[in-house]
């Protein structure tokens, strides 16, 4: 796991011999990228990279740390950092959502982001409770994010949507120096007229990636706007399906909330049904509020 501060220590012994200040090692080709990745994961106990910040200059700790859970938001001029466990990689600080031990023994939920990991397994269109939904049918834009077990140079994304499809506007990929890059942008191959559909859009990368995001317009498209699952191909044909996901809201309650257990307990199978019946009302009283304004509308036409 030295591979990478002794190759530093070497360049900068032949560049003059001189000890110049610690300036961080250039990783600069995706295999020297993904083994920082790796080393960050800290030997794969951590997943779900959720950001990946570059700070050059830190001198107290090294060229590894692996700092634990953190709350702060701030950090060397960067703002907005998710909570997570930081692990520095240099030149790289890494945020990670999950401790890939406690995330293995999680049950899927309900309509949880990690309900678009997988192959599809969602065979029928509907409000069912294999895909991702957000907390909210159309109150803001919702994106979704990603993380494949190994990067590839990806060729094309399939967005599987199951309910109230195409939403889809944009497609990026973070590389893995941790910037995001636009790979598609536009409207939506599957139409909001169809009952479900796999869109699948055509994408040039000259980088590995392991981390793609889809961006959804729910406010103009009325209704949860459902994804079952994302694959990416890769430029041997290759079908990659998403080991976890993260998204800017789901209609599943937070992990915290739910009941600690390895396997489905009855209570958590009541507390899923609790929610489906919970979604089924609010469905229920939006339909409600659109017939009583048709009736108003029709109303004022009668007279
Ligand atoms: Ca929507």
């Amino acid at each position: 796991m030295k591979r990478f501060a002794l190759p530093a220590v070497i360049a900068v012994f032949l560049g003059g011999g001189l000890w110049l200040s610690a300036d961080a090692p250039k990783p600069s080709d995706d295999a020297e990228l993904e083994q920082l990745r790796k080393k960050a994961s800290a030997g794969g106990k951590y997943r779900m990279l959720i950001a990946q910040i570059k700070v050059d200059n830190e001198k107290e700790i090294g060229d590894f740390k692996d700092l634990g859970q953190q709350s702060r938001t701030e950090y060397a001029g960067f703002k907005d950092l998710p909570k997570g466990y930081w692990v520095y990689a240099k030149p790289y600080w890494y945020i990670w959502r999950d401790l890939s031990s406690v995330a293995e023994r999680r049950e899927k939920r309900a309509w949880g982001p990690e309900q678009a990991c997988g192959e599809p397994d969602t065979n029928m269109a509907g409000d069912i409770q294999t895909a991702w939904a957000s907390q909210s049918q159309d109150d803001q834009d919702e994106w979704l994010l990603l993380e494949y077990a190994e990067p590839v140079v990806p060729t094309a994304v399939l967005v599987h949507e199951t309910y109230n499809p195409g939403a889809l506007v944009r497609v990026t990929a973070f590389k893995l120096d941790g910037t995001e890059v636009e790979l598609w942008k536009g409207q939506d191959p599957t139409g909001a007229d169809v009952e479900m559909g796999v869109s699948e859009v055509p994408v040039k990368a000259d980088f590995r990636t392991n981390r793609i995001k889809i961006y959804i317009a729910s406010k103009d498209v009325p209704g949860w706007n459902e994804i079952d699952a994302v694959g990416v191909r890769d430029k041997d044909n290759k079908m990659h399906w998403a080991t976890s996901a993260e998204a800017s809201s789901t209609y599943a309650p937070p992990y915290e909330s739910l009941p600690r257990t390895v396997a489905p307990s009855p209570l958590s199978v009541n507390r899923q049904q609790e929610m489906r019946i919970k979604k089924l009302e609010d469905e229920v009283a939006g339909l409600k509020a659109m017939i009583e304004e048709l009736k108003k509308k029709v109303e004022k036409k009668d007279k």
